[in-house]
């Protein structure tokens, strides 16, 4: 040892769960996947108590526990959307779910009363965005979120064509799902506006120039789709050949990640709207396909359903152009997260992206980030105690490298590489 060396200590096994705690409250984590909005892009941005009470997760959950159709639901003003399901989950029944409790512990970190509407809606009706947005952060612990921004989105796409000026707080990414999965709807959208295209996509020319322009005004962090539980690559399909042709090709020449959310079983009940949404198993030999067929492109994969987990990371382990992320949707449940989670911890150590938060709403951030934190302190600290256990204690510093590994420095890398 050097003199300047400093020694570290190792932290002793019954002190884990603290500084795993202490460790991961302290670090601001990167949010890799939301939809939530940076302000410039006009109102597209969800925030505030009516919003968080009447966030699909709990529309999905009326309909289980009162007698409203959703003919009628989907009839009322947003106002009356949010005192319908606060009456039916929050006061005539214990909010006891994943999506329920996350409102009252956002109302309770904002330090407003969990059970008074009224007093919440005057809350945020005086609230600054700007400055809110700074607050929710803090409170969530995240320094930046990424968006979820697709340039044939009517309502978003003329804010980036007018320059909506950049913030410090969002990435963007371009997001494919309406050029991918619904061409048929959509190529008359990119032909009006000077791209070359045609129903069954006889040439790739015209996306990819159509790609290349939005890359140049969004400058994202990663090209992202969802898809279906159905999901085939190679497919004879308009998807299969736009991925292949189009996608690949762009994501290649920008070095640009693509991210790949698969296993939706799309509008199993579309009464219920963006609720209406399943999931299916998916077969991962897709995403095998893709790594090995196309080895200089880099892959964040996340799959929605439970039986896809643990060949997501052995197909991780296979191939180093695939980072496995996040917890999606029906899986961001404490139960399932623990057991992905040390799954993954099993299986890759620290190279993957344990979570994002998919918040649609501002504040969601606060309770979705708490809940990691608290699901993860169990999890972390048992792997320290097992290799302290089989002879190699850890120190607060290596934790703290482990943490900032996995909640930022494995995206940063990643976008960046
Ligand atoms: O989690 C959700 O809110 C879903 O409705 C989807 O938006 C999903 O996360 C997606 O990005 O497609
Ligand atoms: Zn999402």
């Amino acid at each position: 040892m050097t003199t300047t060396t400093i020694p570290q200590v190792s932290v002793a096994p019954a002190d884990l769960p603290a500084v795993v705690d202490q460790e991961l409250n302290a670090a601001r984590f990167i949010d890799v996947h939301t939809h939530l909005f940076m302000p410039s892009l006009g109102n597209l941005g969800l925030w505030g108590i009516d919003e968080l009470i009447t966030y699909h997760y709990l529309e999905a959950e009326l309909f289980r526990s009162s007698t409203i159709t959703p003919r009628e639901y989907f009839a009322l003003s947003k106002r009356e959307k949010a005192k319908a399901i606060w009456k039916a989950l929050f006061v005539e029944n214990t909010p006891v779910s994943e999506a329920a409790r996350g409102v009252v512990a956002v109302l309770h970190a904002l330090g407003l009363s969990t059970s008074d509407l009224g007093e919440a809606r005057e809350f945020f009706a005086s609230q600054s965005l700007d400055r809110h947005i700074d607050r929710v952060f803090e409170l969530g612990g995240i320094s930046e979120a990424v968006m979820t921004n697709d340039p044939l989105d009517p309502d978003e796409a003329p804010a980036w064509e007018n320059g909506a000026g950049r913030d410090a707080r969002f990435h963007p990414v371009l997001r494919l799902d309406r050029i991918l999965n619904k061409w048929p709807d959509h190529w008359r959208a990119l032909e009006s506006k000077g791209y070359q295209a045609d129903e069954r996509v006889s040439s790739v020319t015209g996306v990819r120039r159509f790609l290349a322009d939005w890359v140049k005004r969004m400058q994202p962090v990663y090209m992202a789709v969802s898809l279906p539980d159905t999901f085939e690559f190679p497919e004879d399909s308009i998807r299969g050949r736009l991925i292949e042709h189009a996608i690949l090709p762009a994501c290649r020449e920008f070095n640009l990640p693509l991210s790949l959310m698969i296993g939706v079983r799309y509008q199993v009940n579309p009464a219920i709207r963006l609720a209406g949404d399943g999931v299916g198993k998916a077969d991962l030999r897709a995403v095998e396909r893709l790594c090995s067929g196309f080895p200089s492109n880099r892959y964040l994969v996340s799959v929605l359903s439970r039986e896809n987990q643990h060949e997501l990371c052995v197909y991780a382990r296979k191939f180093s152009n695939l980072m496995p992320f996040g917890c999606w949707w029906f899986l961001n449940n404490p139960s399932i997260v623990e057991e992905i989670t040390r799954e993954r911890i099993e299986m890759l150590g620290t190279s993957f992206i344990p979570q994002h938060s998919d918040a649609r709403v501002l504040e969601q951030v606060i309770y979705k980030w708490r809940n990691t934190r608290r699901t993860l302190v169990p999890i972390l600290a048992k792997a320290y105690a097992l290799l302290a256990a089989d002879g190699r204690a850890v120190t607060r510093e290596e934790i703290r490298r482990d943490i900032a590994r996995l909640f930022r420095g494995n995206f940063e890398k990643w976008i960046a590489a």
